[in-house]
């Protein structure tokens, strides 16, 4: 142990925050070289000065750690650095990219849900590395053909088999230093490739995990697990019909064929939604261009939705008063409205923090 790690330095330190449980946040601290720490791990409260300013602590955060207590392994975080993104769903900033993993069989790969998964990590922004598991179970044709298809339409899939072990190492390139979500459908090996990287982490695979992604802790537990060679991987439990989060002007960014023909021609409209409009440069043949009416029906139906119960009147209900008047009363239609009860806040008060986090942005 060097001299600068004594117990007694209580020089800040920078790290990341990789979990976070009711009001506490587990920090995972940056090495420098040269000094060797007597833990990489520090348990932390949050500065009452960060709390008055309301800023919230989220999983992926950059932050400063004042008086860290090396032998009772706490501190207190009393800087967060500007986050460079921030994701909601699950709630994690700096993230750098997406994993998106699907299996070439078992289950069975659906282009539309596919589809689906794609839109809605295109709708982040944020990087997307596409990957197909479970090259074993399908013949070396079949996997051609699907790297053939997805070349058409704009990506680069990297095909791999935890199982038999195969192409992991195209795949261990782009994680490194860099903070990664992996998400898809469940039962294609999210929780396995994560096992593969960082085999400590010994994450729960198989069928049950399945329950478990429903399950409330599951789904609002979000860490970040650290790679051997420097950056970051967090799990997320597999669902099968992602929510399309996105405004219908939106949805074309969210498709590479969509996004090459606006580079070469444009639509006559600027606001052209590519459906029967005149002069449109998108509408054709191309595969995946029924998925974008249907996916575009989708948004537009939930746009008007939303749009219906932002009008005051739609709000409320009609309600029998005295002498036969009808009063408006308001609908407690979503459970936002609700005044939860006092057992369920009890309940509640574990995930508290996540919860505040969730309603962040
Ligand atoms: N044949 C084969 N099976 C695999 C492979 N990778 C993972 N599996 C199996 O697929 C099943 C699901 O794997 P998980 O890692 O739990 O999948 P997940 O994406 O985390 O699933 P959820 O947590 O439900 O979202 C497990 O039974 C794994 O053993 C592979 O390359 N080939
Ligand atoms: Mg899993
Ligand atoms: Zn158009």
């Amino acid at each position: 142990m060097s001299e600068k790690s004594q117990s007694g330095d209580n020089t800040p330190v920078i790290g990341t925050v990789i979990a976070v449980q009711a009001n506490y946040y587990q920090v995972q601290l940056q090495g420098v070289p040269g000094i060797d720490r007597p833990v990489e791990q520090l348990l932390c409260t949050r500065r009452s000065r960060l709390k008055k300013l309301g800023q919230q602590v989220m999983v992926g955060d950059q932050v400063v750690v004042e008086e860290p207590d090396w032998l009772g392994y706490r501190g207190a975080i009393a800087t967060i650095f500007p986050r460079q993104s921030q994701l909601q769903r699950p709630p994690i900033a700096n993230v750098n990219q997406i994993l998106l993993m699907f299996a070439l069989a078992e289950p069975k790969l659906e282009p539309q849900q596919l589809t689906r998964f794609l839109v809605t990590a295109e709708s982040t922004n944020l990087p997307i590395i596409l990957c197909f598991n479970k090259r074993d179970l399908t013949p070396y044709a079949t996997q051609r053909a699907w790297r053939d298809r997805m070349k058409q339409w704009g990506y680069d899939p990297i095909l791999i088999s935890l199982q038999t072990q195969v192409g992991l190492k195209r795949l261990e390139r782009p994680l490194k230093n860099r903070i990664t979500v992996v998400s898809g459908l469940s039962g294609v090996g999210k929780s396995s490739v994560i096992n593969h990287f960082i085999p400590d982490v010994d994450l729960r695979v198989g069928p049950v995990s399945q329950r478990w992604g429903q399950g409330r802790h599951t789904t609002r537990h979000v860490e970040l697990f650290e790679l051997a060679n420097g950056g970051y991987l967090a799990d997320t439990p597999g669902f099968n019909q992602p929510n399309l989060d996105i405004l219908p002007q939106q949805l074309s960014h969210c498709f590479p064929e969509i996004r090459q023909r606006l580079l070469q021609a444009q639509c006559q409209f600027s606001d052209c939604q590519h459906v029967d409009e005149p002069n449109c440069v998108v509408r054709g043949s191309w595969e995946r261009y029924p998925y974008y009416l249907s996916l575009l029906t989708e948004v537009n139906e939930q746009q008007a939705k939303i749009k219906m119960t932002a009008i005051p009147e739609s709000r409320t209900k009609q309600k029998s008063g005295k002498q036969g008047k009808t009063q408006a009363e308001p609908k407690l239609e979503t459970k936002r409205y609700r005044r939860p009860s006092r057992r369920q806040l009890q309940q509640d008060l574990q995930n508290i923090d996540l919860e505040q986090l969730e309603h962040l942005s």
